[in-house]
């Protein structure tokens, strides 16, 4: 089969967006694991190029797509939950520091980082059956994961497939069996961490 132009990535980035400092969440569905599992490494490859360290990648999975959209909504907000508390506790430790008899365990340079994610992608492979399933699963995961994003302002990489066959899929993973194909997962990688640096500055 010759090959598919429409298997195209994302072209050079207008700068080079670094995402050190930020907190990343990758939700994973299972299903299709040879195409997910390719993406999920891609994803992350292009997130550590780009600056963002291993350990503050938080890697997730669930059963199937369906299930993306409160994956990411349950773990934004716990996040965000999770980043008010550490803001009190720092006002805690403030004040703890005025006591010269307080001790305060001294958070290291490696240490993961809490709170808020800059950023959310969001894997899932699709492939179109005999059946209606493909199309009700592929609009309300859409619709949901857009929705997630507008309402909480953390922007959710779209990192679903819908293909028509196996092959569309493998082929978008980077690993086609009649021509490999672009890792889409790539592109995913380098949108989270433009999008998590932009967030901040529109902030
Ligand atoms: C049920 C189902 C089907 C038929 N196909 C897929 C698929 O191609 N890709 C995928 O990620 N998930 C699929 N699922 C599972 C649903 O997403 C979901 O996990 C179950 O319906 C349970 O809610």
């Amino acid at each position: 089969m010759a090959h598919d132009p429409t298997v195209k990535g994302l072209g050079a980035p207008p700068e080079k967006f670094d995402g050190s400092g930020l907190r990343f969440l990758i939700v994973h569905a299972r299903w299709n694991e040879s195409v997910i599992t390719p993406l999920v490494k891609g994803a992350v490859e292009t997130m550590e190029k780009y600056g963002a360290k291993r350990e503050n990648i938080v890697v997730e999975s669930v059963p199937g797509s369906y299930e993306l959209p409160v994956a990411c909504s349950r773990m934004i907000a716990a996040s965000q939950i999770q980043a008010s508390a550490n803001a009190t506790d720092l006002m805690g430790a403030s004040s703890l520091l005025a006591d010269p008899s307080a001790t305060t365990s001294p958070t290291t340079a490696n240490a993961p980082l809490k709170g808020p994610f800059a950023a959310v992608i969001a894997i899932g492979v699709l492939i179109k059956g005999s059946t209606q399933h493909f199309e009700y699963i592929s609009d309300a995961v859409t619709h949901g994961l857009m929705k997630i994003q507008l309402e909480t302002g953390v922007p959710v990489i779209y990192g679903v497939l819908n293909c028509n066959t196996d092959e569309q899929a493998l082929q978008r993973a980077g690993v086609g069996r009649e021509t490999k194909g672009h890792n889409h997962g790539e592109d995913w990688g380098a949108a989270a961490v433009e999008l998590g640096v932009k967030t901040q500055r529109w902030a």
